[in-house]
């Protein structure tokens, strides 16, 4: 008996970077039967690339997904932004020129503070946001290991209708990945946002996994006490139930991920650049705008700056 390929996915799709996320995503949309190209920043990717092995507990997987530079030939219909945050508006500026009309542009990182300047890049692209809680790492490079199964957040920036959401998220695959679409996809930015200013440096600095920061000592009194900062920070930003659910939303993705690294700890360990400008440094920034004090999340960027003070910059 012959098995029918699957029904391919309707426009093509580019993934841009080839990180963890990137290779997840496009494996995933390869084997959805989607068109899929990922798009690599740095030429030198480009070299002995023989496609992507995406490893999940039912074995490895190997997939022949296009892979080109930035100056690709085609234009873009559907683009998936998998760059770190830090890297956004460099990677979306290199390929905006590709966008086609009627395109859509979906970025995927953790963070605040380069949405806006991605949506003018974007230009008349249609602008969404992801938000996955996916856990995957690469043990090699075009080699993805799906670890941890979660779900991600899809909504059109800064908020759109369900039915937007909903309508881009059919043209994503589900079978391994759960997407869940969102109207209002900024409020999930702030939501990830706080819970990642109350996380990831402190188990950067400490080198400990997310469950650490719930033990009683000093860590959990750390944790305890920035949390506290994080809420006053909040409602004075006009996010007042979020500052009233942080502390218990924050301790529950710390014990539900009790035994993760942070993705902070892993580009700590790995020698790269943090994202804590966009998570510690956004909130500080907004809380100096707001004339509000913030001594706890100044000092964190400060001491995350000091341990990687020699990453590689991207
Ligand atoms: O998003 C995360 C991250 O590590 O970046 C959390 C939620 C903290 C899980 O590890």
């Amino acid at each position: 008996m012959t098995i029918a390929p699957p029904e391919p996915l309707t426009a093509p799709w580019h993934v841009l970077g080839t990180g963890a996320m990137g290779c997840l995503w496009a494996a995933n949309l390869a084997a959805a039967g989607s068109n899929v190209t990922l798009i690599a920043r740095d030429r030198s990717r480009l070299a002995g690339y023989h496609g992507i092995t995406l490893e999940t507990a039912a074995g490895a997987e190997p997939f022949a997904v296009a892979l080109e530079c930035a100056d690709g030939p085609t234009p873009i219909d559907r683009l998936l932004v998998c760059t770190k945050a830090y890297d956004v508006s460099g990677a979306l500026g290199g390929v905006a020129h590709r966008l086609a009309a009627g395109a859509a542009v979906v970025l995927l990182q953790n963070g605040m503070g380069f949405h806006d300047e991605a949506r003018e890049l974007a230009g008349s692209a249609r602008l969404y946001c992801a938000l996955s809680t996916e856990g995957a790492w690469c043990p090699a490079p075009f080699h993805v290991r799906h670890a941890g199964r979660g779900f991600t957040l899809l909504g059109r920036y800064p908020r759109g209708t369900l039915a937007d959401a909903t309508a881009l998220a059919a043209e994503l695959p589900h079978d391994r990945l759960e997407i869940r679409p969102v109207a209002d996809v900024e409020a999930e930015l702030w939501r990830k946002l706080a819970v990642n200013c109350a996380i990831n440096a402190l188990t950067a600095l400490h080198g400990c996994p997310n469950g650490a920061l719930l033990e009683p000592g000093p860590q959990g009194e750390e944790f305890d006490a920035l949390c506290r900062e994080i809420v006053v920070i909040l409602a004075a930003l006009g996010h007042p139930a979020l500052a009233a659910e942080l502390p218990e939303l924050a301790a529950s993705v710390a014990r539900r991920t009790a035994a993760n690294r942070s993705s902070m700890l892993q580009d700590v360990l790995a020698g790269r650049r943090t994202e804590i400008d966009c998570i510690n440094g956004f909130l500080v920034q907004r809380a100096h705008a707001a004339g509000v004090a913030c001594p706890r999340n100044e000092l964190l960027c400060t001491r995350v700056h000091a341990l990687t003070r020699d990453a590689t910059p991207t």
